[in-house]
């Protein structure tokens, strides 16, 4: 018996082996060829864990909206999450020792101005939180969704490891499309990235009855502006989860073009299959994301967003829910690719 790598041609003799032995080698191909990740599959995700806060679950009450970002610029990241309740956002700040899940000890509201950074007066409120260098000046900056569909921007006059805000609300400033502020009507929920790969950051946000808007960067890197907005695509109709779409864009099925997944009210998380290209994403379709074999479900108002939660090297999906925690759900990573070209065949 014997084995031939039908890329090579080389052929490898197990003669020396005893008949048990070739007979376990045989039997750890399939897992080798199974488990290998294909490109375009999507990552297999298991059941939650719910992110805790000391010895008890982290909960910011209701409508938890995670973001991952290293806040205070130790190496660690953290969580930032919004929430129900005057649009407050509150900093977790991770205590662990990097290279794990991040480990948490108490939080507390982000300021601006030296009072709570918020999205209203009142207690019905929600935040959508997004950290991202808005005007490309080194130091990361703090993006807000809220209820009555405005996104605020607060510019960070610290420094990228020690932020520092100082608009006092209502006085953030506002994303604005050609000079006026845009409105996503209710919840917006934004998410940035360079959609058209034109190297300017752009916006997408999700909005109260389930779509997606994207606004293209029309201005530069450093002063963003927008010129239009209008609803991504699915197929030929507007893309659509139903209610209250929290969308994230990244190249989950690993295919080298970037993604669509969204959080909706009913607590799914949507993946949109980029049918285009990089430069110019299409969708046509989409699927329920699973977890632990079953349907991905946080119960209610699922606000997604992707981050290596476990330094193991595989993006990972992080999920808030209605009832204010936030859900880990971790991507096994996976095994080591088989060495390029070579696949195994067995010949007597
Ligand atoms: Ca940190
Ligand atoms: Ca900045
Ligand atoms: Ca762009
Ligand atoms: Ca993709």
């Amino acid at each position: 018996m014997a084995f031939r790598n039908s890329a090579s041609r080389r052929a490898l003799s197990f003669s020396t082996l005893s008949p048990r032995l070739a007979g376990l080698v045989l039997l750890t191909l399939p897992w080798l060829c199974l488990a290998d990740r294909v490109s375009g599959a999507l990552p297999e995700l298991e059941s939650f864990v719910v992110v805790q806060d000391g010895a008890s679950n982290l909960d910011v009450g209701e409508e938890a909206a995670p973001e991952v970002a290293d806040w205070d610029g130790d190496g660690r990241i953290d969580l930032i999450v919004g929430q129900y309740g005057y649009g407050y956002v509150r900093s977790f700040l991770n205590q662990g020792t990097g290279g794990a899940a991040p480990v948490f000890d108490g939080w507390s509201y982000l300021l601006s101005g030296g009072v709570n950074v918020r999205t209203g007066y009142d207690l019905s409120m929600g935040s959508g939180p997004r950290v991202v260098d808005w005007n490309s000046d080194g130091m990361k900056d703090l993006i807000l969704g809220e209820r009555y569909g405005i996104i605020h921007i607060l510019l960070n006059e610290g420094t990228d490891a020690a932020p520092v805000f100082s608009q006092i609300y209502p006085d953030y400033d506002r994303v604005e499309v050609s000079g006026s502020d845009f409105d996503a009507g209710f919840n917006s929920m934004p998410f940035f990235v360079d959609w058209n790969n034109d190297g300017k950051r752009d916006l997408v946000c999700g909005e109260m009855y389930g779509h997606v808007y994207l606004l293209l960067n029309t201005g530069t890197a450093a002063a963003p502006a927008f010129s239009s907005a209008s609803f991504i695509q699915d197929g030929s109709v507007n893309l659509d989860v139903g209610d209250r779409a929290a969308p994230v864009v990244c190249d989950w099925n690993d295919d080298g073009k970037k993604d669509l997944l969204c959080g909706n009210q009913y607590g799914n998380v949507y993946f949109f299959d980029n049918k285009g290209t990089d430069d110019a994403p299409a969708f046509s379709g989409w699927e329920l994301l699973t977890a632990g074999g079953a349907t991905l479900d946080v119960g209610f108002d699922s606000r997604p967003t992707v981050a290596d939660w476990d330094q193991d090297g595989t993006p990972d999906l992080l999920v808030g829910e209605s009832d204010g925690r936030v859900f880990f759900y971790r991507a096994v990573p996976p095994p080591p690719p088989l060495s390029t070209g070579e696949s195994w065949i067995l010949y007597e």
